[in-house]
């Protein structure tokens, strides 16, 4: 067997995955993913009040905090076909805006730019040149000299001391890394820039969903906003208003930071465009709904297969049954028993853990805690990369306005700025996630405010309700429940039997993409996206490190399970 190069943990991510890739020629030849980590929630929902599922879910993870409480509202009111109030629907679309802005920034800046950055080299930077090129791309309020020098000065004392803090253990000199020192020294700046707009997002969040992380304020059938205008403890002008400031100042950083930040980045490894495609069908459902039923969206979704944007197929609504139907989960490469490939509603999720023979994984057999998620097109089932490349693409072709906008602007400023001509096709690489994921910024930032001053006005025409309450009907209900999540397509699926939970399934963003192989040996997003990919030093694997982080793995919202005798599985050392 050829010698392997194992990541693992991957590190600047939620949770525990391991990569384990083949190396041949200093290029990736094959590649496995593997959800380290077990946990969860869908097994101890079984016999409760579907009212409490949301509290439950949204603890499947810390970092998407919302997404998990919006899809599981979501899938009971489907179950019932509930509609809920506009004012309910216009305060879970701010909510889901500003927690993806959150989200996002978070991710380019934090937990994904080192791979690209070199942030010892920002020591050699001239912090007047770095000016002159930030300002040149940007006329963002703090892009000048002295901005950088302080930063490079506070830097300085960091490397000085040994104490590198958040930027320790990071690949610095790696021959992969090629920016120049001043874009270095921008990038930094960003990066503690960001730290306050993300939280500024987050704020937004905390004022209407009562406490952040893990919003407080949902219900089956609503929100349990109370609205009144003239109200002190209620969301009133007030509390509104510092909501609008907070979203117009995120919005500004998107678009006059994050964004240009993404462009300038890429525009220094042009090289990469041709790195990290993998799997090339691509699946978004809609968000941001318009109306009480979910029939109409700010945000399209749909799928397009093989890269070919005109084979793009809408999913129109929350009852649309190319989407509910659609979608099955393969366990035969997963620690589950059986070998099946399921719908979700007909799941069952046994755990068996097969271990790593040698301390490698299996690749012959069972390898990851990851189920195999796959979509049914043409009678086949396929892996089907979501996120936000897959919303932009989808976007792009169904003629989403906003996203045609912010698409052929960014691509404009992307071709002059690496002065090669570069197309919606590029999107489909390592860079080009990072791009669809600031453009889905920029949208999103505008559609928040959209969402805010649709609020605004339905509460000066005097609808002050929030809610629709549920009642339960005798027999079996099914729902199924879906919010397009920072990472791609959640869905939520229940059964629902006298008002109780028999079963409860979440197919996740980073399921579909982190997922093992199916029983045709097909991979999943990750693992397909290595194959090709340099890898200039097995022993520092960077390239490993962009590919996977440019899909913004969180392996807590893969893998949610418990062990429903609460038995230890596996043993996490913390880092
Ligand atoms: Ni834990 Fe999540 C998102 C969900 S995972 S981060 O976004 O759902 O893919
Ligand atoms: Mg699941």
């Amino acid at each position: 067997m050829a010698k392997r190069v194992v990541v693992d943990p991957i590190t600047r991510i939620e949770g525990h995955l391991r990569i384990e890739v083949l190396p041949e020629n200093g290029y990736i030849k094959d590649a496995y993913s593997s959800a380290q980590m077990w946990r969860g929630i869908e097994v101890i929902l079984q016999g409760r009040n579907p009212n409490d599922a949301w509290f439950f879910t949204q603890r499947i993870c810390g970092v998407c905090t919302t997404v998990h409480a919006i899809a599981s509202v979501r899938s009971v009111e489907n179950a019932l076909q509930l509609e809920i109030p506009y004012n309910a629907q216009m305060i879970r679309n701010i909510i889901i805006a500003a927690h993806a802005l959150h989200d996002h920034i978070v991710h380019f800046y934090h937990l994904s730019a080192l791979d690209w950055v070199d942030v010892v080299s920002a020591l050699k930077a001239d912090p007047q040149k770095t000016a002159r090129l930030a300002q040149s791309i940007s006329d963002w309020k703090l892009n000048g000299a002295s901005v950088f020098k302080a930063v490079q000065e506070k830097l300085k004392k960091f490397v000085e001391s040994g104490q590198l803090g958040p930027f320790a253990n990071g690949y610095w000199g790696h021959p992969a890394m090629k920016l120049p020192p001043e874009v270095n020294l921008l990038a930094v700046t960003h990066y503690l820039q960001a730290l306050d707009y993300q939280r500024k997002a987050d704020m937004a969040i905390a004022i209407v969903g009562g406490k952040n992380p893990h919003i407080q304020n949902l219900a089956v059938g609503g929100v349990g906003t109370a609205v009144n205008p003239d109200n002190i403890a209620t969301l009133n002008m007030e509390r509104l208003y510092y909501i609008k400031q907070l979203l117009e100042e995120v919005r500004e950083f998107v678009h006059k930071v994050y964004l240009p930040d993404v462009l300038a980045i890429a525009s220094f490894y042009p090289e990469w465009l041709e790195y990290g495609k993998g799997i090339d069908n691509y699946l978004a459902v809609p968000d941001l709904p318009q109306d009480t039923k979910g029939e109409s969206f700010d945000l399209p979704g749909g799928t397009i297969l093989k890269g070919d944007l005109s084979t793009v197929k809408p999913i129109k609504s929350f009852n649309d049954p190319y989407f509910i139907e659609n979608v099955r989960e393969d366990i035969s490469r997963a620690w589950y028993k059986g070998n099946w490939m399921k719908h979700p509603w007909e799941e069952e999720t046994v755990p068996y853990y097969t271990d790593m023979p040698g301390g490698y994984l299996d690749t012959d057999g069972k390898y990851s805690w990851s189920k195999a998620p796959r979509f049914k097109v043409n009678g086949k089932y396929v892996p089907t990369q979501v996120g936000p490349l897959a919303q932009v693409l989808i976007g792009y072709a169904l003629g989403h306005k906003l996203t045609r906008k912010y698409v052929d602007k960014a691509l404009s400023e992307l071709s002059s700025l690496a002065r090669t001509s570069v197309g919606v096709s590029a999107l489909q690489s390592t860079p080009g996630r990072h791009l669809a994921r600031a453009i889905r910024a920029q949208i999103l930032s505008d559609l928040a405010i959209k969402q805010w001053e649709q609020l605004v006005d339905n509460i000066g025409k005097g609808d002050l309700e929030i809610c629709n309450h549920p009642t339960y009907p005798k027999g079996e209900i099914r729902g199924c429940g879906f919010h397009e999540a920072p990472r791609g397509a959640l869905s939520h699926r229940c059964v629902i039997e006298n008002g109780k939970i028999k079963n409860y399934q979440c197919v996740v963003p980073s399921t579909w993409n982190a997922g093992p192989r199916d029983s045709k040996g097909q991979r999943g997003p990750y693992e397909a996206s290595l194959i090709g990919n340099p890898i200039a030093d097995p022993e520092r694997p960077l390239e490993v490190l962009r590919t996977v982080h440019s899909f913004d793995p969180c392996i807590a919202c893969a893998v949610h399970m418990v062990d429903p005798e609460g038995k230890e599985i596996v043993k996490v050392k913390a880092l």
